[in-house]
């Protein structure tokens, strides 16, 4: 496949990243997380974005820091609803890249934190929170 047909479908005011081959746009409004997800799934083959590995992980970070944030975290892809501690992605497949935070799965019950952001006061790892509260977030177009 050539690059080129990559990210045929990556939208005009998306970001195309090749080495990681994510098309990314970081939302300016804020939005609960099944609302954001719901906005990211309204193009197709959109979606929250699954960050499956460093690299993927380092991109965003990049992509986040060129602006100026609030202190509050970002939606990106990923939910442990159905069984506690294991994260899903929007593909069906588990998560396994999970980087998180100091204080994120440590000593107070997650059972109802079930949905994953990035906590920009810990240079965007990984933050699991409940998914009530209105955050800026991050949708994907995977490529076709
Ligand atoms: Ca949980």
């Amino acid at each position: 496949m050539l690059d080129r047909d990559k990210k045929s479908n990556c939208p005009d005011d998306y970001t195309y990243n090749r080495k990681t081959n994510l098309c990314v746009k970081i939302s300016a409004d804020i939005l609960n997380f099944n609302a954001a997800k719901s906005k990211c799934e309204s193009l197709e083959n959109g979606g929250l974005v699954t960050i499956r590995n460093q690299n993927q992980h380092d991109f965003i970070v990049q992509e986040l820091t060129k602006m100026s944030n609030p202190p509050e975290p970002f939606y990106i892809d990923g939910t442990d609803e159905a069984e506690e501690g294991k994260f899903i992605g929007k593909d069906g497949k588990e998560i396994t890249y999970l980087y998180w935070d100091s204080i994120s799965q440590m000593d107070i019950p997650h059972e109802a934190l079930n949905f994953l952001s990035l906590n920009p006061t810990e240079d965007y790892k990984y933050e699991d929170v409940d998914g009530t509260s209105a955050y800026r977030y991050i949708c994907e177009v995977v490529s076709k």
